[in-house]
Protein backbone atom coordinates (compact mmCIF):
# COMPACT_ATOMS: atom_id res chain seq x y z
CA UNK A 1 0.00 0.00 0.00
CA UNK A 2 1.40 3.45 -0.67
CA UNK A 3 2.13 5.22 2.29
CA UNK A 4 1.82 9.73 2.73
CA UNK A 5 3.66 11.06 5.16
CA UNK A 6 1.48 12.90 7.40
CA UNK A 7 1.81 16.22 8.15
CA UNK A 8 3.45 17.73 11.27
CA UNK A 9 1.06 20.33 13.26
CA UNK A 10 2.45 23.12 14.89
CA UNK A 11 -0.52 23.37 17.23
CA UNK A 12 0.17 19.88 18.75
CA UNK A 13 3.89 20.78 19.21
CA UNK A 14 2.57 23.30 21.85
CA UNK A 15 0.00 21.29 22.97
CA UNK A 16 2.51 19.02 24.48
CA UNK A 17 3.91 21.59 26.24
CA UNK A 18 0.28 23.04 27.84
CA UNK A 19 0.76 20.69 31.21
CA UNK A 20 2.91 22.40 33.17
CA UNK A 21 0.92 25.77 32.06
CA UNK A 22 -2.19 24.27 33.16
CA UNK A 23 -1.08 22.96 36.29
CA UNK A 24 0.37 26.14 37.22
CA UNK A 25 -3.17 28.06 36.23
CA UNK A 26 -4.72 25.69 38.55
CA UNK A 27 -2.34 26.26 41.21
CA UNK A 28 -2.69 29.86 40.79
CA UNK A 29 -6.38 30.15 40.70
CA UNK A 30 -6.81 27.68 43.64
CA UNK A 31 -4.41 30.31 45.62
CA UNK A 32 -6.95 32.79 45.09
CA UNK A 33 -9.87 30.71 46.21
CA UNK A 34 -11.88 29.40 42.90
CA UNK A 35 -12.76 25.54 43.62
CA UNK A 36 -11.59 22.84 41.14
CA UNK A 37 -13.95 19.70 40.05
CA UNK A 38 -12.93 16.70 38.98
CA UNK A 39 -15.30 14.71 36.68
CA UNK A 40 -15.37 11.39 34.88
CA UNK A 41 -18.12 12.02 32.12
CA UNK A 42 -19.69 13.67 29.93
CA UNK A 43 -23.15 13.63 31.02
CA UNK A 44 -21.73 16.28 33.65
CA UNK A 45 -22.76 19.44 32.21
CA UNK A 46 -19.64 21.75 32.38
CA UNK A 47 -21.69 25.02 31.81
CA UNK A 48 -23.05 25.10 34.97
CA UNK A 49 -19.21 24.27 36.94
CA UNK A 50 -18.08 27.03 35.11
CA UNK A 51 -21.43 28.96 35.61
CA UNK A 52 -20.87 28.39 39.19
CA UNK A 53 -17.45 30.50 38.98
CA UNK A 54 -14.54 26.79 39.27
CA UNK A 55 -12.57 25.28 36.79
CA UNK A 56 -13.10 21.83 35.87
CA UNK A 57 -10.59 18.94 34.86
CA UNK A 58 -11.94 15.32 33.68
CA UNK A 59 -9.80 12.56 35.67
CA UNK A 60 -10.50 9.36 33.58
CA UNK A 61 -7.22 7.93 33.55
CA UNK A 62 -5.53 6.60 30.08
CA UNK A 63 -2.00 5.31 31.48
CA UNK A 64 -1.77 1.50 32.02
CA UNK A 65 1.28 2.31 35.16
CA UNK A 66 -1.42 3.45 37.71
CA UNK A 67 -3.58 -0.05 37.36
CA UNK A 68 -1.80 -2.08 39.50
CA UNK A 69 -2.07 0.63 42.10
CA UNK A 70 -6.00 0.35 42.08
CA UNK A 71 -5.45 -3.19 41.73
CA UNK A 72 -4.45 -3.77 45.22
CA UNK A 73 -8.52 -2.04 46.29
CA UNK A 74 -10.55 -2.83 42.92
CA UNK A 75 -11.15 -6.57 41.51
CA UNK A 76 -8.43 -7.18 38.17
CA UNK A 77 -11.72 -7.45 36.09
CA UNK A 78 -12.91 -4.39 35.45
CA UNK A 79 -12.52 -2.10 33.17
CA UNK A 80 -8.94 -0.43 32.51
CA UNK A 81 -10.45 2.90 32.68
CA UNK A 82 -12.10 2.70 35.60
CA UNK A 83 -8.51 1.06 37.63
CA UNK A 84 -6.54 3.54 36.15
CA UNK A 85 -8.21 6.55 37.12
CA UNK A 86 -8.76 5.56 40.76
CA UNK A 87 -5.07 4.65 40.98
CA UNK A 88 -4.23 7.94 39.73
CA UNK A 89 -6.14 9.31 42.23
CA UNK A 90 -5.59 7.54 45.12
CA UNK A 91 -1.49 7.32 43.88
CA UNK A 92 0.17 9.50 46.92
CA UNK A 93 3.67 9.18 44.63
CA UNK A 94 4.99 6.90 47.48
CA UNK A 95 4.12 3.82 44.92
CA UNK A 96 7.00 5.16 43.06
CA UNK A 97 5.54 6.42 39.80
CA UNK A 98 4.93 9.79 39.27
CA UNK A 99 2.47 11.47 41.14
CA UNK A 100 -0.20 13.28 38.15
CA UNK A 101 -0.94 16.76 39.71
CA UNK A 102 -3.98 17.52 38.98
CA UNK A 103 -5.70 14.26 40.17
CA UNK A 104 -4.64 15.47 43.73
CA UNK A 105 -5.82 19.24 43.40
CA UNK A 106 -9.55 19.00 42.84
CA UNK A 107 -11.88 20.16 45.79
CA UNK A 108 -14.47 18.22 44.74
CA UNK A 109 -15.67 15.13 42.69
CA UNK A 110 -18.70 15.32 40.50
CA UNK A 111 -19.56 11.47 39.23
CA UNK A 112 -22.40 10.20 37.67
CA UNK A 113 -24.49 6.98 37.80
CA UNK A 114 -23.64 5.42 34.56
CA UNK A 115 -21.71 1.59 34.90
CA UNK A 116 -21.79 -0.06 37.62
CA UNK A 117 -18.12 -0.20 37.74
CA UNK A 118 -17.70 3.53 38.03
CA UNK A 119 -20.94 4.07 40.51
CA UNK A 120 -18.99 1.68 42.86
CA UNK A 121 -15.42 3.26 42.38
CA UNK A 122 -17.56 6.54 42.94
CA UNK A 123 -18.52 5.07 46.57
CA UNK A 124 -14.90 4.01 47.19
CA UNK A 125 -13.60 7.57 46.01
CA UNK A 126 -15.61 9.56 48.73
CA UNK A 127 -12.81 8.46 51.40
CA UNK A 128 -10.12 10.64 49.37
CA UNK A 129 -11.98 13.27 47.95
CA UNK A 130 -15.60 14.90 48.38
CA UNK A 131 -17.80 13.22 45.90
CA UNK A 132 -20.72 14.66 44.24
CA UNK A 133 -22.99 12.13 42.46
CA UNK A 134 -25.42 13.10 39.82
CA UNK A 135 -28.37 10.03 39.47
CA UNK A 136 -28.82 9.57 35.62
CA UNK A 137 -31.91 8.18 34.58
CA UNK A 138 -31.20 5.45 32.05
CA UNK A 139 -33.86 5.34 29.80
CA UNK A 140 -33.63 8.10 27.84
CA UNK A 141 -36.46 8.34 25.31
CA UNK A 142 -39.56 8.77 28.01
CA UNK A 143 -40.54 12.76 29.34
CA UNK A 144 -40.56 11.07 32.91
CA UNK A 145 -36.41 10.23 32.46
CA UNK A 146 -36.06 14.40 31.40
CA UNK A 147 -38.09 15.79 34.18
CA UNK A 148 -36.17 13.75 36.40
CA UNK A 149 -32.43 14.72 34.98
CA UNK A 150 -33.64 18.02 35.45
CA UNK A 151 -34.65 17.78 39.11
CA UNK A 152 -31.06 15.89 39.38
CA UNK A 153 -29.19 18.99 37.16
CA UNK A 154 -31.38 21.55 39.69
CA UNK A 155 -29.66 19.60 42.91
CA UNK A 156 -26.19 19.56 41.23
CA UNK A 157 -26.79 23.42 40.50
CA UNK A 158 -27.36 23.90 44.53
CA UNK A 159 -24.49 21.79 45.26
CA UNK A 160 -22.46 23.87 42.96
CA UNK A 161 -23.46 26.82 44.38
CA UNK A 162 -22.38 25.99 47.96
CA UNK A 163 -18.99 24.76 46.77
CA UNK A 164 -17.99 28.24 45.42
CA UNK A 165 -20.36 30.17 47.46
CA UNK A 166 -21.90 32.33 44.25
CA UNK A 167 -25.00 32.27 42.61
CA UNK A 168 -25.58 30.98 39.55
CA UNK A 169 -27.88 33.09 37.36
CA UNK A 170 -29.49 32.46 34.50
CA UNK A 171 -27.82 34.94 32.42
CA UNK A 172 -24.32 33.72 33.27
CA UNK A 173 -25.50 29.83 32.50
CA UNK A 174 -26.86 31.66 28.80
CA UNK A 175 -23.52 32.58 28.43
CA UNK A 176 -21.59 29.52 29.20
CA UNK A 177 -23.98 27.52 26.73
CA UNK A 178 -22.91 30.29 24.32
CA UNK A 179 -18.69 29.72 25.22
CA UNK A 180 -19.45 26.22 24.87
CA UNK A 181 -21.57 25.90 22.06
CA UNK A 182 -18.48 27.93 20.13
CA UNK A 183 -15.95 25.57 21.22
CA UNK A 184 -18.36 22.76 19.98
CA UNK A 185 -18.69 24.21 16.65
CA UNK A 186 -14.94 24.89 16.22
CA UNK A 187 -14.56 20.41 16.77
CA UNK A 188 -17.07 20.21 13.66
CA UNK A 189 -15.12 22.84 11.73
CA UNK A 190 -12.10 20.45 12.37
CA UNK A 191 -14.16 17.01 11.40
CA UNK A 192 -15.46 19.09 8.30
CA UNK A 193 -11.92 18.77 7.37
CA UNK A 194 -11.20 15.45 8.13
CA UNK A 195 -14.00 15.13 5.25
CA UNK A 196 -11.69 15.22 2.43
CA UNK A 197 -9.97 12.70 0.88
CA UNK A 198 -7.71 11.88 1.63
CA UNK A 199 -8.15 13.40 4.77
CA UNK A 200 -5.58 16.39 5.77
CA UNK A 201 -5.06 14.86 9.42
CA UNK A 202 -4.56 11.34 11.38
CA UNK A 203 -6.67 10.10 13.85
CA UNK A 204 -3.79 10.08 16.54
CA UNK A 205 -3.15 13.82 15.59
CA UNK A 206 -7.00 14.66 16.42
CA UNK A 207 -7.01 12.80 19.10
CA UNK A 208 -4.57 14.64 20.93
CA UNK A 209 -6.61 17.62 20.87
CA UNK A 210 -9.76 15.33 21.96
CA UNK A 211 -7.63 14.60 24.77
CA UNK A 212 -6.74 17.65 25.87
CA UNK A 213 -10.19 19.19 25.74
CA UNK A 214 -11.09 17.65 29.19
CA UNK A 215 -7.81 19.07 30.47
CA UNK A 216 -7.47 22.65 29.15
CA UNK A 217 -9.55 25.12 30.20
CA UNK A 218 -11.77 26.64 27.88
CA UNK A 219 -10.22 29.53 26.45
CA UNK A 220 -7.03 27.69 25.81
CA UNK A 221 -8.71 25.02 24.19
CA UNK A 222 -10.48 27.04 21.85
CA UNK A 223 -7.50 29.11 20.88
CA UNK A 224 -5.51 25.74 20.23
CA UNK A 225 -8.75 24.55 18.14
CA UNK A 226 -8.42 27.22 16.09
CA UNK A 227 -5.12 27.32 15.58
CA UNK A 228 -5.29 23.68 14.29
CA UNK A 229 -7.99 24.59 12.30
CA UNK A 230 -5.76 27.14 10.19
CA UNK A 231 -3.31 25.12 10.21
CA UNK A 232 -5.15 21.89 8.33
CA UNK A 233 -7.01 24.06 6.16
CA UNK A 234 -3.77 25.39 4.59
CA UNK A 235 -2.79 22.06 4.17
CA UNK A 236 -1.80 21.16 0.59
CA UNK A 237 -4.60 17.88 -0.99
CA UNK A 238 -3.00 15.47 -0.85
CA UNK A 239 -2.90 12.19 -3.62
CA UNK A 240 -2.98 8.99 -1.90
CA UNK A 241 -6.41 7.83 -0.80
CA UNK A 242 -5.84 5.42 2.73
CA UNK A 243 -8.69 3.36 3.77
CA UNK A 244 -10.96 5.57 5.60
CA UNK A 245 -11.51 3.95 9.15
CA UNK A 246 -14.14 4.98 12.13
CA UNK A 247 -13.31 4.39 15.64
CA UNK A 248 -16.70 3.45 17.28
CA UNK A 249 -17.15 2.65 21.16
CA UNK A 250 -15.14 3.28 24.66
CA UNK A 251 -13.47 6.35 25.01
CA UNK A 252 -9.16 7.13 25.12
CA UNK A 253 -8.28 8.93 27.71
CA UNK A 254 -5.22 10.92 28.11
CA UNK A 255 -2.11 8.40 27.42
CA UNK A 256 -4.27 5.81 25.71
CA UNK A 257 -3.77 6.15 21.64
CA UNK A 258 -2.61 2.57 21.07
CA UNK A 259 -5.32 1.46 18.83
CA UNK A 260 -4.87 4.63 16.39
CA UNK A 261 -1.33 4.28 16.37
CA UNK A 262 -1.57 0.47 15.38
CA UNK A 263 -4.58 1.69 12.79
CA UNK A 264 -2.59 4.56 10.97
CA UNK A 265 0.65 2.86 11.44
CA UNK A 266 -1.07 -0.09 9.18
CA UNK A 267 -1.71 2.76 6.26
CA UNK A 268 -5.46 3.46 7.36
CA UNK A 269 -6.94 6.86 8.49
CA UNK A 270 -9.09 7.30 11.07
CA UNK A 271 -11.24 10.06 9.95
CA UNK A 272 -14.07 10.02 12.61
CA UNK A 273 -14.35 8.52 16.42
CA UNK A 274 -18.11 7.43 17.50
CA UNK A 275 -16.74 7.94 20.95
CA UNK A 276 -16.97 10.41 24.09
CA UNK A 277 -13.52 11.17 23.17
CA UNK A 278 -14.92 12.27 19.67
CA UNK A 279 -18.40 13.09 18.58
CA UNK A 280 -20.21 12.36 21.65
CA UNK A 281 -18.06 15.59 23.16
CA UNK A 282 -19.62 17.87 20.59
CA UNK A 283 -21.84 17.05 18.36
CA UNK A 284 -24.98 17.72 19.53
CA UNK A 285 -25.36 21.96 20.56
CA UNK A 286 -27.68 22.94 23.06
CA UNK A 287 -30.39 24.86 22.21
CA UNK A 288 -30.04 28.32 23.09
CA UNK A 289 -33.55 29.41 22.50
CA UNK A 290 -34.61 27.57 25.50
CA UNK A 291 -34.67 27.99 29.15
CA UNK A 292 -31.12 27.06 30.17
CA UNK A 293 -31.63 23.84 32.53
CA UNK A 294 -34.02 22.92 30.64
CA UNK A 295 -32.13 23.12 27.26
CA UNK A 296 -28.59 21.43 29.13
CA UNK A 297 -31.18 18.28 30.74
CA UNK A 298 -32.34 17.54 26.99
CA UNK A 299 -29.16 17.84 25.36
CA UNK A 300 -26.96 16.00 27.92
CA UNK A 301 -29.94 13.18 28.57
CA UNK A 302 -29.04 12.29 24.45
CA UNK A 303 -25.52 11.10 24.52
CA UNK A 304 -25.69 7.90 22.90
CA UNK A 305 -23.54 5.62 26.03
CA UNK A 306 -24.35 2.10 26.54
CA UNK A 307 -25.15 2.93 29.76
CA UNK A 308 -28.23 4.21 28.22
CA UNK A 309 -31.28 1.81 27.63
CA UNK A 310 -32.61 0.99 24.84
CA UNK A 311 -29.27 2.75 22.84
CA UNK A 312 -30.87 3.18 19.36
CA UNK A 313 -29.45 6.23 19.23
CA UNK A 314 -26.23 5.40 19.09
CA UNK A 315 -26.28 2.90 16.11
CA UNK A 316 -28.17 6.15 14.00
CA UNK A 317 -25.34 8.00 15.13
CA UNK A 318 -23.02 5.33 13.87
CA UNK A 319 -24.77 4.83 10.24
CA UNK A 320 -24.69 8.24 9.71
CA UNK A 321 -20.94 9.13 10.90
CA UNK A 322 -19.98 6.43 8.76
CA UNK A 323 -22.20 7.77 5.68
CA UNK A 324 -21.04 11.64 6.23
CA UNK A 325 -17.54 10.63 6.30
CA UNK A 326 -17.50 8.00 4.05
CA UNK A 327 -15.79 5.28 5.80
CA UNK A 328 -14.36 2.10 4.28
CA UNK A 329 -14.83 0.21 7.97
CA UNK A 330 -14.94 0.33 11.07
CA UNK A 331 -13.21 -0.86 14.10
CA UNK A 332 -15.23 -1.22 17.21
CA UNK A 333 -13.33 -0.36 20.25
CA UNK A 334 -13.74 -1.77 23.58
CA UNK A 335 -12.21 -2.10 26.73
CA UNK A 336 -11.69 -4.66 28.80
CA UNK A 337 -14.91 -5.95 30.88
CA UNK A 338 -16.63 -3.17 29.72
CA UNK A 339 -19.86 -5.03 29.23
CA UNK A 340 -22.19 -2.04 27.79
CA UNK A 341 -19.62 -1.40 25.04
CA UNK A 342 -18.73 -5.47 24.59
CA UNK A 343 -22.57 -6.39 24.35
CA UNK A 344 -23.57 -3.25 22.42
CA UNK A 345 -21.34 -4.65 19.65
CA UNK A 346 -23.95 -6.72 18.50
CA UNK A 347 -26.42 -4.32 17.06
CA UNK A 348 -23.78 -2.45 15.80
CA UNK A 349 -21.95 -5.18 13.47
CA UNK A 350 -25.74 -5.99 12.41
CA UNK A 351 -26.39 -2.37 11.37
CA UNK A 352 -23.20 -2.06 9.80
CA UNK A 353 -23.47 -5.50 8.17
CA UNK A 354 -26.95 -4.24 6.71
CA UNK A 355 -25.39 -1.25 5.29
CA UNK A 356 -22.17 -2.93 3.93
CA UNK A 357 -19.81 -1.51 6.08
CA UNK A 358 -17.11 -3.86 7.22
CA UNK A 359 -16.18 -3.72 10.93
CA UNK A 360 -13.46 -5.02 12.67
CA UNK A 361 -14.15 -5.95 16.65
CA UNK A 362 -10.32 -5.14 19.52
CA UNK A 363 -11.32 -5.76 22.71
CA UNK A 364 -8.17 -4.57 24.75
CA UNK A 365 -6.63 -2.80 28.14
CA UNK A 366 -3.94 -0.59 28.47
CA UNK A 367 -0.81 -2.56 28.33
CA UNK A 368 1.02 -3.58 25.45
CA UNK A 369 1.05 -7.03 25.54
CA UNK A 370 -1.34 -7.50 22.72
CA UNK A 371 0.13 -4.62 20.27
CA UNK A 372 1.36 -7.23 18.08
CA UNK A 373 -2.07 -9.72 17.84
CA UNK A 374 -3.47 -5.84 16.98
CA UNK A 375 -1.65 -5.19 14.09
CA UNK A 376 -1.60 -8.58 12.58
CA UNK A 377 -5.76 -8.21 12.79
CA UNK A 378 -5.28 -4.56 11.50
CA UNK A 379 -3.27 -5.77 8.83
CA UNK A 380 -5.53 -7.75 7.30
CA UNK A 381 -8.68 -5.62 7.64
CA UNK A 382 -6.77 -2.78 5.90
CA UNK A 383 -6.03 -5.71 3.47
CA UNK A 384 -10.02 -6.30 3.04
CA UNK A 385 -11.37 -2.95 2.88
CA UNK A 386 -8.81 -1.81 0.31
S1 LIG B 1 -20.89 8.90 28.57
S2 LIG B 1 -18.79 6.17 27.68
S3 LIG B 1 -17.60 8.93 29.59
S4 LIG B 1 -19.89 6.54 31.02
S5 LIG B 1 -15.26 2.00 29.49
S6 LIG B 1 -15.97 3.20 32.75
S7 LIG B 1 -18.63 2.61 30.41
S8 LIG B 1 -16.85 -0.08 31.91
S9 LIG B 1 -16.29 5.56 30.22
FE1 LIG B 1 -18.08 6.69 29.72
FE2 LIG B 1 -19.66 8.68 30.39
FE3 LIG B 1 -20.56 6.70 28.92
FE4 LIG B 1 -18.87 8.40 27.88
FE5 LIG B 1 -17.72 1.93 32.35
FE6 LIG B 1 -17.18 1.00 29.95
FE7 LIG B 1 -15.23 1.44 31.64
FE8 LIG B 1 -16.57 3.46 30.61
Amino acid sequence: MLQQKMHSFKTLENLKNSYSERIRQIADERKSGKKLVGTFCLFVPDEIIFAAGADRVILCGGKNDTVSIAEQYLPRNICPLIKSSFGSIINDGCSGIKSCSHFSMVDMIVAENTCDGKKKMYELLEDYVPTYVIDLPQRPDTSEALKYFISELEKFRDAMEQLTGYKITDEQLKEEIRFSNETRRLFHRLYELRKRDPSPISGTDVLKILQKQYFLSPDKLKEYLQMLINEVENIEPGQVHKPRIMISGCPMPGGNTKVTEIIESKGGVIVAEESCTGTRSFWDLVDESKEPMIALAERYIKIPCSCMSPNNRRIDNILELAREFRVDGVIYYTLQFCHGYNIEKQKVQKALKEAGIPMLSIETDYSDSDVEQIGLRADAFMEMIS
